[in-house]
């Protein structure tokens, strides 16, 4: 196999294998330099034993302030503002970096082992575990009958299921594709980074568009501020705000996305979307 060196943006030398042909059977890569190999393995399970703590709040949630831990992070901090009753959490983070997401107890909550997951003790006796931030935010606007609409308007409620899992489906492009090309990998590669920055700025351009003609995904004026905002919001308008990805701004001229951008500093002013991006989440170690 032929390797071609060439530079990184940090000037350090690294093989970017050009004319890679894959083997007939795929084996792991010991290390390959990209910042995520160390925590990646091919299997799944609890890697190790781990008691999670739990407090004395009704909910209590394991993450990590990324973009698919803030999403909880805003409606559980909605809900405060509101002051619904039932809805008050302990937070704890699950340092990834650290393995924390592969400790028994999180396994137990969240068999892929990935941040966000949430248990609801508000019956001790049956508590309710959850996994995926949009499973997490269905959940509680439903339980709480709060930010999101209910099926008498077929239409609202149709737009909120489609939006819901566009998002959950979309971001993936953006997060493990766009933003991992541009800002994780051990090298620039042109061929992914073309790619998913095309299909990054196409999700902007159908966000934009969708946003020209209302105040909020769902429609115009605060009853429709929704969890489909919130779901949207940590990725799409942090990546418009320019908070994603160094130079991506640029990169990808958010500037030129103007309703987005409206859209995305109306919900940055938010005092729970404040709270949510800075939330304190305590550490297991
Ligand atoms: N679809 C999942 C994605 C969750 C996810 O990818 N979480 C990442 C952090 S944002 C994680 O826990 N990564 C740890 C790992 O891959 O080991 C969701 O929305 O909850």
């Amino acid at each position: 196999m032929n390797t071609t060196y060439i530079n990184d943006l940090n000037n350090q030398t690294t093989i970017n294998n050009i004319d890679y042909t894959p083997p007939k059977v795929w084996e792991p890569v010991a290390d390959n330099g990209g910042k995520f190999t160390s925590i990646n393995r091919p299997t799944a399970g609890a890697r190790h034993e781990q008691t999670l703590p739990v407090g004395e709040q009704p909910l209590q949630l394991y993450s990590l302030n990324t973009p698919n831990g803030i999403k909880v992070n805003i409606l559980l901090e909605e809900l405060a503002e509101l002051g619904v009753e039932g809805a008050g959490y302990d937070a704890y983070k699950i340092d990834i970096m650290e393995l924390d997401q592969f400790g028994s107890d999180f396994v137990a909550i969240n068999p892929n082992s990935k941040i966000p997951a949430l248990v609801d003790y508000s019956d001790k006796q049956n508590p309710v575990r959850l996994f995926e931030s949009g499973a997490i935010l269905m959940y509680l606007a439903e339980k709480f009958d709060k930010f999101a609409p209910d099926t008498s308007d077929k239409q609202k409620y149709a737009d909120y299921l489609s939006w819901s899992m566009w998002q959950m489906a979309s971001a993936p492009y953006v997060g493990g594709g766009f933003g991992h090309f541009f800002n994780y990998a051990p090298y620039p590669m042109q061929y992914p980074i073309d790619r998913f920055t095309m299909e990054t700025k196409r999700q902007l351009d159908v966000l934009d568009q969708h946003l020209a003609k209302r105040e909020y995904m769902l429609g115009d004026g605060e009853d429709y501020y929704s969890i489909v905002d919130m779901l949207i919001w940590p990725w799409y308008g942090r990546l418009a705000l320019d908070e994603s990805y160094e130079r991506a701004g640029e990169f990808l001229q958010v500037d030129q996305y103007t309703h987005l951008q409206r859209w995305a500093k109306q919900i940055a002013q938010r005092p729970a979307v404040k709270r949510a991006v800075e939330l304190e989440l305590t550490p297991l170690h």
